[in-house]
């Protein structure tokens, strides 16, 4: 393994190859699949028990397409694979690099993605890179000739050759798709889903157990895209422009930790009359320091905020009373996605009903539980490894490790696999108090419009116009749907009615025309969504094939040698490792 920056021969002239790792995922396979670690976000870790109301929705690998936005070499990204379709691509096309994008959970498929590599490309050089460099011993693991350990945008410009200090250029790319609810399919057409922004990676906080400020530099590190708030506004023009979008899913960990970069966004905001919505990750301190006036100027309309666990010892939750918090936000109409842990150090079997009630009586929109897992490179693994609580591999392989099943390691208080029932009962325990997510964050985009319609600022009345849309039609006829589907159980469908009868009498007599009758509909496809679960269907990702222009280009010039016989000699140069 080389030790200094390496540089390919070929610079921009080699040919790359990005890829994620190769589905389908939401099964149980040799490779690592789980049924249980499907590749989506909501039906994995948030609302995973919540059944036809579950949020389903994909995500790109967004680390692959900003470094393919930012290389000049010829670059194809086959995101979602299927190993066959994997397998035809590197049989049928000549590269020179291929970089794979993974985390730690997805190491049996890399390593067969690797072996294939040499199988059928034994003269490209094979780059790993995303949250998997963090395994401590995954240089002898797979068989590749570079690990990523970091940021790879100037990673892969300097492999490259190029100036890694050049502007980093933003994908356009919406922030999800294939999103579907209640059995209904999300529409897709421009400017229905918010644009992906990351203005950094990595988070300063540096909380113990966190793998993304881990891989970044830990705590005092992160790395900054866009310094500016004129930089970000300048690529949130763009993107408006180019994807026909008015929100923006800002894929930053802690974007508002940044304060004078927000600070400025809210000025250019206010200036060009922008009237955008921003779904954010937050830490809760860092929210409180803000007013109100800002963060509704700033257009935030959606936080994943974490929580934690009640008396945790995190700095970012030292005397924030969270639920109070949450509330307030609520009442603005921001939706909360609250995420908090099962298994922190003081979690006992004897006090774990009563953490997961703190947790629920949250009320948030959505609520993600994940078990509090030693990631390698976080100062919560190094502390595991040097007090020897880590369990072997061999006991419980990496595929598992992914948060939503078991321990990693021994707890000092939950054994024996309880964790597993535990973490289950949290996602169960929010569902049937506060009901779907569904429900309760049309109940918070409610509550926003009826604080803000008559915002004395014209930019944020339209911001709130255009989010409850809506709710005037399609919501109002879901809160119909989940009304009928609770007629058993009186708590949840007076809270349904109840929310219904305060659309009606604010949205009036159209409202109250439409929910019964698209309800009716609605309900239908909730009961055929419920039927397709019960029969075990899953949800998998469609693949992606995209090329550069340097690719596209590339293949013109390669079709025109094929076709001119006086080139037919000329053979593709393929560097060997030695020679990198
Ligand atoms: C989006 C996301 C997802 C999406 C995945 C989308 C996809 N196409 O893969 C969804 C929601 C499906 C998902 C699922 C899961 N995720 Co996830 N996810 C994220 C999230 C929030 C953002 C990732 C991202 O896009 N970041 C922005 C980009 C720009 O950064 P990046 O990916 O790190 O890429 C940079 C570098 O890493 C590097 N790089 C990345 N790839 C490559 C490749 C090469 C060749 C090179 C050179 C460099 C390089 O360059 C990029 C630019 O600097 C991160 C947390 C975070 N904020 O990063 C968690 C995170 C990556 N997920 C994580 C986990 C654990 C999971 C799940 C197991 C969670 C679960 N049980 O609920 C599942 C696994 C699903 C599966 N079957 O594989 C962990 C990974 C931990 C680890 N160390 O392995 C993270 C870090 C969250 C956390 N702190 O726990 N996830
Ligand atoms: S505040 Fe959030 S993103 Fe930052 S280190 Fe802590 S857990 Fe990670």
């Amino acid at each position: 393994m080389n030790v200094t920056h390496p540089v390919h021969p070929l610079g921009t002239r080699a040919r790359v190859l990005l890829s994620s790792v190769f589905g389908p995922y939401a099964q149980d396979d040799e490779y690592g699949s789980r049924k249980i670690n499907p590749m989506e976000l909501y039906h994995n870790q948030v609302t995973r028990v919540q059944g036809a109301f579950s949020l389903r929705m994909f995500h790109r690998s967004f680390g692959l397409l900003m470094i393919q936005s930012n290389i000049d070499s010829p670059c194809t990204l086959l995101d979602f694979p299927s190993l066959d379709r994997f397998i035809a691509e590197i049989r049928e096309h000549a590269y020179d690099i291929v970089g794979i994008s993974a985390i730690i959970p997805n190491i049996g498929k890399v390593k067969e993605m690797c072996a294939l590599v040499r199988q059928y490309q034994p003269g490209a050089t094979i780059v790993i890179g995303g949250h998997i460099a963090n395994k401590e011993d995954i240089n002898e693991s797979v068989n590749a000739d570079y690990i990523c350990k970091g940021e790879g945008v100037r990673w892969f410009r300097r492999f490259l050759g190029q100036d890694e200090d050049a502007p980093v250029i933003h994908p356009a790319v919406y922030s999800g798709f294939g999103g579907r609810i209640v059995g209904i399919s999300l529409p897709e057409r421009p400017g229905d889903t918010a644009a992906m922004l990351i203005p950094s990676v990595g988070c300063p906080v540096g909380c113990n157990f966190c793998s993304t400020s881990a891989l970044f530099g830990g705590k005092g590190h992160h790395v900054n895209f866009y310094e500016t708030g004129d930089d970000l506004f300048s690529v949130m023009c763009d993107l408006e422009t180019q994807l026909k979008v008015q929100s923006f899913f800002v894929m930053d960990e802690n974007f508002l930790l940044h304060r004078k970069r927000a600070l400025r966004l809210l000025e250019l905001m206010e200036e060009h009359n922008k009237s955008w919505s921003l779904f954010v990750f937050s830490s809760a301190r860092v929210l409180l320091s803000y007013s109100v006036k800002e963060l509704i100027g700033l257009g935030l309309s959606w936080v994943w905020m974490g929580l934690e666990g009640e008396n945790s010892s995190y700095e970012k939750l030292k005397n924030v009373d969270t639920k109070k918090l949450v509330q307030s936000l609520q009442s603005h109409g921001i939706r909360v996605l609250g995420s908090s842990i099962i298994g922190l150090e003081n979690h006992t079997p004897e006090n774990i009903t009563q953490v997961i009630e703190h947790a629920v009586s949250h009320d948030a929109d959505f609520h993600q539980f994940m078990l509090y897992t030693p990631i390698p490179g976080t100062p919560l693994y190094q502390q595991h490894c040097n007090e020897g609580t880590l369990v072997s591999e061999r006991e419980f392989p990496p595929a598992d490790a992914h948060g939503q099943y078991r321990f990693n390691y021994r707890h000092p208080h939950i054994t024996g696999g309880r964790e597993e029932q535990y973490l289950l009962d949290a996602f169960q325990r929010d569902f049937d108090v506060n009901g779907p997510s569904l429900a309760r964050l049309i109940t918070t985009f409610l509550k926003g419009w009826q604080r803000h319609k008559d915002d004395p600022d014209a930019r944020v009345r339209a911001r709130f116009a255009r989010e409850v849309r809506p709710l005037r039609t399609t919501y109002a006829a879901a809160v119909w749907a989940m009304r009928k589907w609770y007629r058993g159980n009186t708590r949840m469908s007076k809270k349904m009615d109840v929310l219904l009868r305060e659309l009606s009498m604010t949205f009036g007599w159209k409202t109250r025309i439409v929910a019964p009758i698209v309800g009716r509909y609605v309900y239908g496809k909730l009961k055929k969504e419920n039927d397709l679960l019960a029969g075990g269907w899953t949800y998998e990702p469609r693949s992606f094939y995209e090329k550069n222009e340097s690719a596209r280009m590339h293949d013109e010039v390669d079709s025109s040698f094929q076709t001119d016989p006086t080139h037919s000699a000329i053979k593709p140069h393929r560097p060997r490792f030695s020679e990198v």
